[in-house]
């Protein structure tokens, strides 16, 4: 799906704002305008949980509704009238003047509408917008029903803690690590496009000697389109046409190209200019290659080093929702700490954050919200879980919206799944879903998911991905602050994925460090322990050479359920949660800037 664009043809009108608010129960709204009394004020884009100081709105638990009018102004008149919500979490229905105007599940993902008729130009409308922020064994992420909690203390089967689960209000489960925040995530947009428009771009470049070559392909609709002509071009940076394509498809060449490289490179973007009659649409775009090669990532044909992070989308009163300060900020502590990359742990981000990315020269491994597909009561999840059809929807709705971003290098289909008890389902599940993803890539570009931390022996999946990607807590949730243990145990396991003859890299390692706590002998939780962590696993990597990166687990300092496993949520941020270097920072800052991007394992 196209983000929606302003241009000499096109119009956008932003809604964000103060919206009103009420929460709701567990019962889906037949009538959504009976609850609308007495609402309350509440800010969009961003999550709602933490924009009052009520436990309601922190725990909330099934729908909540948002209001606000809509106007389409007189001078949009003959336009077609879209109304875009680039993210609701979980699942969305949307009401225009009492009627249902659309339905989304999946809180990651935009969805759109077309209201010309329903609030014709000129004219204003109610807008409601149903919520449900359940999370369960139909949703990505995946919730647990039942008393089972991620991070629980329910004591199945003693006594007076059974008795007392009649008290237990309904309430999320998420099996998952990170707050489970909800609500108008991300901006809500009316825009237009003339009655015949550009509905979809594909753009594949690769390259041939010193040009590039881009197919393309335009995907028109509207009454007439087939007698409407389609053109695309390409402009340089300094706005110079450089190569033009007549027709829907087709092949273009880029003389003396200039490739997008990761920064400190040149990550140099070109724009396709496309027409479709009236309408336009201008596309940012790179050129790159992707490729794996025998137990190496190339990228424009030289191997990568992925030095960076996992993240999450979380701050302060935003909770989950867009903060485009706080991207900006992140992307320059990225450059500051001399990062390339990082993962969309566990979840897409907003798209605004690609498009930094594309900019400013960072890698990304882009994340479907699949977190959290793991064994319930020893029931294997592949059997039990009705996820299969969202998850395919996901995919291909996630490549849809990111396809033409030169920064991602890698769709990761998942977070940490069961691979180890249920092998053979296991296996059935990810691989149909990875022949999936490389389809529907017209980039084709390497496919994996995460893999948690398991009986390698046993999982048949991990092996069999693109890249295997590792997340590893040896020295903390195991070998817990043995950390000459730990750099055993790590080296066994590097021992047999040696033999695997594939591209290795650590997508989560980490120690909580909470920020303050010193010792001079270094135990866990102080910030000397996290840098001792890392000084001596980095050590163990540094000596293999499948060994195609390290993604620190965590970026920053995130907010999570409460538990008796987090204090204030986890804390193994390189950076507190408002962004304030913990000494582990420095280390890494010092060490990735003698790690250049290429070339690093020879
Ligand atoms: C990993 C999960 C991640 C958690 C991390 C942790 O992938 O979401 O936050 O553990 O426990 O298993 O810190």
């Amino acid at each position: 799906m196209l983000y929606p664009m302003e241009n000499q043809i096109r119009m956008v009108s932003d809604l964000s704002g103060i919206w009103e608010f009420k929460l709701g129960d567990e019962t889906e709204p037949d009538n959504v305008w009976e609850g609308m009394a007495d609402m309350e004020l509440i800010a969009v884009p961003a999550s709602y949980n933490d924009q009052k100081e009520e436990r309601a709105y922190r725990e909330h638990y099934g729908w909540a509704y948002y209001r606000r009018k809509i106007t389409v102004p007189a001078c949009w008149q003959g336009q077609r009238v879209m109304l875009r919500f680039d993210a609701v979490t979980h699942q969305a229905k949307v009401y225009v003047n009492g009627k249902l105007a659309a339905e989304h599940k999946g809180g990651f993902l935009p969805f759109e509408v077309e209201i010309t008729e329903l609030v014709p130009a000129g004219s204003s409308g109610e807008m409601a917008v149903a919520v449900d922020n359940r999370v369960n064994h139909t949703t990505l992420p995946v919730g647990n029903e039942g008393n089972c909690a991620f991070f629980g203390s329910d004591n199945p089967g003693v006594p007076g803690v059974e008795a007392a689960k009649k008290w237990r209000k309904p309430r999320n489960l998420p099996n998952f690590d990170f707050f489970n925040y909800a609500g108008i995530n991300r901006p809500v947009r009316l825009y237009t496009t003339p009655k015949v428009y550009v509905e979809d771009l594909t753009l594949v470049p690769e390259v041939s000697g010193s040009d590039g070559v881009v197919r393309y392909e335009v995907t028109t609709c509207g009454e007439g389109r087939e007698a409407v002509p389609v053109s695309l071009s390409v402009v340089d940076r300094e706005g110079k046409a450089v190569a033009r394509g007549e027709g829907a498809r087709g092949e273009i060449v880029i003389p003396n190209v200039r490739l997008w490289w990761p920064w400190p490179g040149e990550p140099y973007l070109y724009t396709a200019v496309v027409t479709c009659g009236e309408d336009r649409y201008e596309q940012t775009f790179g050129v790159r290659t992707v490729k794996v090669e025998g137990t190496r990532f190339l990228i424009n044909g030289k191997p990568f080093y992925f030095k960076g992070f996992g993240k999450h989308e979380d701050s302060v009163f935003h909770g989950r929702g867009l903060d485009l300060c706080l991207d900006v900020k992140d992307i320059n502590l990225i450059h500051w700490l001399h990062a390339n990359s990082f993962r969309t742990s566990h979840y897409p981000y907003a798209e605004e954050m690609y498009d930094l990315c594309d900019r400013a020269g960072i890698v990304v491994i882009d994340e479907t919200p699949a977190v959290g597909i793991a064994s319930v009561d020893g029931k294997d999840p592949y059997k039990t879980f009705s996820i299969r059809e969202h998850h395919e929807q996901v995919l291909r709705d996630l490549i849809g919206r990111d396809k033409n971003h030169p920064c991602v290098v890698m769709w990761s289909m998942g977070n940490e799944p069961d691979t180890e008890h249920f092998p053979e389902s296991a296996y059935e599940y990810w691989h149909s879903l990875y022949e999936l993803t490389h389809q529907l890539d017209p980039q084709d570009r390497p496919v994996t998911f995460v893999c948690c931390q398991n009986n390698y022996e046993k999982d048949l999946v991990t092996r069999t991905m693109d890249v295997v990607c590792l997340n590893r807590y040896y020295g903390w949730y195991n070998l817990s602050g043995d950390l000459d243990a730990a750099c055993y145990g790590l080296n066994q396991e590097l021992d047999f994925w040696e033999k695997q003859h594939k591209p290795v890299m650590i997508t989560e390692y980490g120690a909580d460090a909470v920020s303050g706590i010193h010792e001079c002998v270094p135990e866990m939780f102080s910030e000397e322990f996290q840098v001792e962590f890392y000084e001596r696993q980095n050590a163990e990597f540094d000596k293999r050479s499948f060994f195609i990166g390290e993604h620190v687990w965590n970026f920053a300092d995130f907010a999570t359920i409460q538990g008796c496993m987090r204090a204030d949520g986890n804390k193994k941020g390189l950076l507190t949660r408002d962004r304030r270097p913990k000494m582990a920072a420095h280390y890494f800052r010092k060490r990735w800037s003698q790690v250049e991007n290429f070339w690093y394992k020879g």
